[in-house]
């Protein structure tokens, strides 16, 4: 009887032991409309884990979130600025390349970038660049500049994106500076020419921005090529342009953060998103490129062969990465902060 009593209580360890094992989770934390959720559920399959997905709408957003202590996400997905920020204020953990032999198929041109010179914390996940969405069919005719959101005739119908480093880049761009700016003077001129493009805005949004258009409130969006490529597909009266005076380029990455408390499957997700039809999956899904040249031949030709989603040379030639602007950074802030208030 005692034997019995043993046995099944042995049995029963075994078997929770091996439900907790089974249940192992995996905390992703990313941009909204940024992956196959069927590649998310194939991975919970073939790992046997479960993955607890979160999203955020912006670089600060996510340093916020680390900076104040959040200490479940398990995989994260800055931009190059933003790792270069969290690689100095000790955010991120190391990569074990060993772990991810996938890395071995990325592009080169996207390793050792200078955001994370020996790519010790960062992984590439996709690249781009932001632009303008416009309702084409309403405007009835082609936009080319970032012109357009001082334009009257689009009063009221604006989206910019609820993002710093970005709304300033439009107007640095359009002034013809750097989108790196940091001459505060340079700074003024700009947030000037941000107050008088007021009267033309909707809001500063980057969540709600699809909606806003295909209910038609917004006109047009400044917004992430992928993500108004996914409005194109569900409603062909919208376009996207790369304005000819130049745009943000990204590089949006996947990375661990130091207090990640599953490090080594984290690692093994980074490597099955690195798959290339994995990778061909998530492009065919979310309109963005992914620098994995063997993927390309999962991805559709319409879009492997559209130059706003695989911009040719000379198109990056005029678009920029944004850097680290490091102390200017909180004079950038102030001057945003002053520009939503008023
Ligand atoms: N829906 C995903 C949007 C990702 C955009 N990348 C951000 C680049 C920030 N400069």
């Amino acid at each position: 009887m005692l034997k019995t009593s043993l046995s099944l209580m042995l049995l029963a360890i075994i078997l929770i032991g091996c439900g907790s094992k089974d249940e192992a989770v995996l905390n992703v934390y990313n941009w909204s409309d940024y992956i196959d959720p069927t590649v998310v559920s194939d991975f919970e399959k073939e790992y046997h884990v479960k993955v607890v997905y979160d999203t955020f709408a912006s670089n600060e957003e996510l340093l916020a979130k680390l900076e104040g202590g959040a200490q479940g996400y398990d995989v994260i997905f800055p931009s190059d600025y933003m790792v270069a920020i969290m690689m100095e204020e000790n955010l991120l953990a190391p990569i074990d390349a060993s772990q991810v032999p996938n890395i071995k198929g990325i592009d080169p041109k996207f390793i050792n970038s200078p955001y994370d010179p020996h790519s010790a914390f960062s992984v590439p996940f996709t690249y781009g660049t932001s632009g303008l969405g416009y309702n084409y069919d309403e405007i009835g005719e082609e936009l080319d500049s970032w012109g357009a959101i001082w334009d009257p005739r689009f009063k009221g119908r604006i989206l910019l994106l609820d993002d710093m480093r970005e709304v300033f880049g439009i107007a640095y761009k359009y002034l013809g500076y750097s989108v790196n700016n940091i001459d505060p003077a340079r700074l003024e001129e700009a947030k000037q020419l941000l107050m008088d493009q007021k009267v033309n805005l909707l809001k500063y949004e980057s969540t709600m921005n699809k909606d806003l258009m295909l209910t038609r409130e917004a006109l047009i969006s400044h917004y992430w090529a992928g993500d108004m490529y996914q409005v194109i597909d569900e409603d062909s009266s919208f376009a996207f342009t790369i304005p000819k005076e130049g745009a943000v380029l990204f590089t949006d990455c996947m990375a661990v953060p130091a207090a990640a408390p599953h490090k080594e499957l984290a690692h093994k997700f980074i490597n099955y998103i690195l798959r290339p039809d994995i990778a061909g999956r998530i492009v065919n899904e979310v309109w963005y490129a992914m620098p994995i040249p063997a993927a390309m031949e999962y991805v559709d030709k319409e879009i492997s062969s559209d130059p706003n989603i695989f911009p040719p040379d000379d198109v990056l030639a005029r678009c920029e990465f944004l850097t680290d602007l490091g102390d200017f950074n909180q004079v950038m802030d102030r001057a945003w902060t002053e520009l939503k208030m008023k």
